[in-house]
């Protein structure tokens, strides 16, 4: 079976874009593929975290997995913390990956703002820690949203040149083709990328500090109705095709909200509501939105009442997870030239 890994970050305010762009991919991909699942606690770190809302967080991504529909005795969820191979490749991966690759990362410019000087000097390096993700189980397939396109090239451009570095090694080793697989990235459906509900420029994300710009997957009924009734729209109603939708950013957004819930496409929903007033594809939406994501609110709700649990869940997922990466991890080492016992 092909091997897959992605991650979430632990840092509060888990919303429609991480569900759609991210975790109801993760869902769909259990059957046919090996899945690793991670909540990425040392790339939340890259930004400053209060401790016990990283403890908290951390359990609630794990809630929002298993409440989505992934199951953690077939796949493995886990907190990246607890596998010390993440930290221990990036080392690596850090001194592969060159200074310029990195300043073309969008998302760290986005990130650091104006204040670079005042950045952390993780969050300059967080690719290479997300490359090393991934390569420390030679997973071929990651399934992420489209802002991590850039990251998913780098990742492939640092197995690249690990491979180039380390051929001598590597070829008497026998690993035909390399020996870090490239990985492909797994970016599809009509929702990889969720705008803000406050301006359809802008991706629906965690940070933002307006909670009306995102649906979070805790959200009650009451909240979702509300926030998608506000949401930013132009004054015309549906378009009847998809065709120059993506010059109207906001009503695409909504469109491509409700393809992605329904498990459709665009023109689908068009076909249903094209020429409707956005009040009354407001009032669907809602339903919709309400009918798909209250029920999981729900069931992370109810983990999350068992701590305890959670935590096994995680620690069980890591000792599969060190059971994979702890020979690749051992032979990486060989290949760099490192002695070990
Ligand atoms: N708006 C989005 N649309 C589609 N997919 C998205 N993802 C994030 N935002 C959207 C995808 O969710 C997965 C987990 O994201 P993350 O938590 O690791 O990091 P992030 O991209 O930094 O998330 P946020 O919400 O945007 O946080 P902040 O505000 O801190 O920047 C990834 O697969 C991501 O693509």
């Amino acid at each position: 079976k092909p091997r897959v890994f992605s991650g979430v970050q632990p840092t509060g305010n888990l919303h429609l874009g991480n569900y759609l762009g991210a975790i109801t991919r993760f869902v769909a991909l259990q059957d046919e593929h090996e899945c690793l699942y991670c909540v990425v606690d040392l790339h939340a770190i890259t930004v400053f975290q209060d401790p016990d809302e990283l403890t908290h967080n951390t359990r609630e991504v794990t809630a929002a997995f298993i409440a989505a529909g992934i199951d953690p005795t077939r796949q493995i969820i886990f907190n990246q913390s607890q596998v010390s191979g993440h930290a221990e490749l990036a080392w690596i991966l850090n001194c592969v990956a060159r200074l310029g690759w990195l300043n073309r990362m969008t998302q760290f410019k986005e990130k650091a703002g104006k204040d670079r000087e005042n950045a952390s000097a993780g969050l300059y390096v967080y690719p290479n820690l997300m490359a090393a993700d991934i390569l420390l189980y030679h997973a071929t397939h990651v399934p992420v949203g489209e802002d991590q396109k850039q990251h998913l090239e780098l990742a492939r451009d640092i197995a690249q040149k690990s491979n180039n570095d380390f051929a001598k090694t590597i070829a008497r080793a026998d690993y035909p083709g390399g020996f870090f697989p490239l990985p492909e990235p797994l970016i599809a459906g009509p929702a990889t990328r969720v705008m803000s509900f406050r301006d359809g420029t802008k991706k629906m994300s965690k940070s933002d500090p307006s909670d009306l710009s995102r649906i979070n997957l805790t959200d009650d009924a009451d909240a979702i109705a509300k926030k998608i009734k506000k949401a930013k729209t132009d004054p015309e109603p549906l378009p009847s095709e998809v065709e120059g939708l993506e010059a109207r950013a906001e009503a695409d957004n909504l469109i491509g909200i409700y393809a992605a819930l329904q498990g459709t496409q665009k023109d689908v929903v068009l076909r249903q509501y094209g020429g409707a007033p956005f009040s009354k594809f407001k009032e669907a939406l809602a339903e919709l939105a309400t009918e798909k994501l209250t029920p999981i609110g729900d069931e992370m709700r109810r983990l999350l009442a068992d701590p305890v649990e959670i935590d096994r869940i995680l620690a069980d997922g890591a000792s599969r997870a060190h059971a994979i990466a702890d020979p690749i991890l051992a032979k990486t080492k060989d290949i760099v030239g490192f002695i070990r016992s």
